[in-house]
């Protein structure tokens, strides 16, 4: 286990058994697809089969011994995740599955309640389809309108669209991602949270890519709504979290009726529980929110400036040696201190498919195609890109291997 505070990459890489794995007839892995999920430290593979081996029960029902620890080891989670985006209470913390459904959460139960017709939600054009698609259906269903703030060549959002947007007085809600999970750009949320709520409007951060990968704050930011999932910083999949202020959350409606969001049910009536548990319907994911627990004390025992300047570094020297590769155009801002550790890029005619699959003989995994983005990718004018995204445990010998495999591709399709 890493001394904390310590940012040694050959020692982390240890408390990784994937990243002994061979691949493609023995080369070793080399795993740059940590945007669309990180790989798990022993400790969390170990407190999720604990769990199973030890104390498996249901959380808030029973009084029975196993219960009561797993109920304690659930909620410790809670508290853990509080602490690490510093919200006010446990109250503000409800588990969902992922993002996704963080973010459908606030659009079924705060949107149905606060949306009408003729008002605008606003999002931009670097969004994932899971902060695009339940405004499109939201906005839809009530006869409201979503706009999007446009992105600029050069990586940046067009906040002047965004303040013409706000002057027009009909925005109900602001919707954005903190970093871009293509770009790689870290937008100016504190400015669209003060603007916004200089009119009274709520702002929602998609934090999916933030949240594993810099320091985030939710008292100092004033977000009104944090969604982030637990697999893209090192805990299992099927844990996500929302964060909700806990005046908005408590005018709120539930999301999904059945077992554990309630008091009391009578034949035609619910009396609600407290919060958070009237937003938690039915059995959660047990396992995998004690598992979480693991990557958080992980990531706490690093230190989240430590993370994010280690990604700093790597992505400087990524950016740097990938500029040097013949035919290749990199999207997102050029200064990795204004973006977050992933790489999006296409060289000349090659198909992005093509090249993850020359990556992988190589032994290196990269994601190819529209990474959930397809309005990005229509505004970057390209079906699509190839992603290198990266995490604590890479280094920059494994970027030299990427690039070195970039170049070969390269000269297969005579670029
Ligand atoms: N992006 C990627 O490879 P879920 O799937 O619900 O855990 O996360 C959704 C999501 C929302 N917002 C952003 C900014 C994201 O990057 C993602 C997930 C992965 O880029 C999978 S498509």
């Amino acid at each position: 286990m890493l001394q904390k505070g310590v940012f040694d990459v050959e020692k982390i890489r240890q408390d990784f058994p994937i990243l002994q794995r061979k691949v493609m007839g023995g080369k070793p892995l080399v795993y740059l697809d940590n945007a669309a999920t990180t790989q798990k430290p022993l400790s969390v593979i170990n407190a999720i089969s604990d769990y199973y081996t030890n104390y498996n029960s249901n959380i808030h029902r029973a009084v029975h011994q196993m219960a009561e620890e797993a109920t304690i080891a659930y909620e410790e989670t809670r508290k853990k995740i509080a602490k690490f985006i510093n919200a006010k209470s446990t109250d503000e913390i409800i588990f969902t599955r992922n993002t996704t459904e963080a973010i459908n959460l606030v659009a079924y139960s705060w949107g149905r309640a606060n949306v009408k017709k003729d008002d605008r939600v606003v999002i931009t054009e670097i969004e994932h389809h899971s902060n695009i698609v339940p405004w499109q259906i939201l906005t839809q269903e009530k006869g409201a309108k979503l706009e999007y703030v446009g992105v600029g060549d050069d990586g940046y959002l067009k906040m002047h669209e965004y303040r013409n947007y706000l002057d027009s007085n009909k925005v109900k809600l602001v919707s954005v991602s903190q970093m871009s999970n293509v770009l790689g750009t870290i937008t100016p949320v504190n400015e669209i949270i003060r603007s916004s709520h200089e009119k009274g409007i709520p702002v929602l951060i998609d934090g999916a890519q933030s949240v594993p990968h810099m320091p985030v704050d939710v008292q100092k930011l004033d977000c009104d709504f944090m969604a982030f999932s637990a697999h893209k910083m090192l805990g299992p999949t099927g844990v996500g979290v929302l964060y909700v202020k806990r005046d908005i959350l408590e005018k709120m409606p539930p999301f999904m009726g059945g077992g554990d969001m309630i008091k009391e049910v009578h034949k035609y009536e619910t009396r609600y529980n407290d919060l958070p548990y009237k937003f938690e319907g039915g059995t959660p994911n047990i396992a995998d929110v004690i598992g979480f627990s693991a990557a958080i004390d992980y990531l706490d025992n690093l230190g989240m400036d430590r993370v994010r300047e280690h990604e700093i570094d790597i992505t400087k020297y990524a950016l740097d040696r990938i500029s040097g590769v013949k035919g290749v155009t990199v999207y997102g801002p050029a200064n990795a201190k204004d973006r977050g550790g992933v790489v999006s890029f296409n060289i000349g005619d090659i198909h992005p498919h093509d090249l993850a699959t020359i990556m992988n003989d190589h032994g290196i995994a990269i994601r190819s195609g529209h990474h959930c983005a397809q309005v990005l990718m229509e505004r970057l004018d390209v079906a699509a890109t190839s992603r290198a995204s990266f995490y604590i445990y890479n280094t920059k010998q494994e970027v030299d291997k990427f690039i070195e495999a970039l170049d070969e591709a390269r000269r297969l399709f005579k670029i």
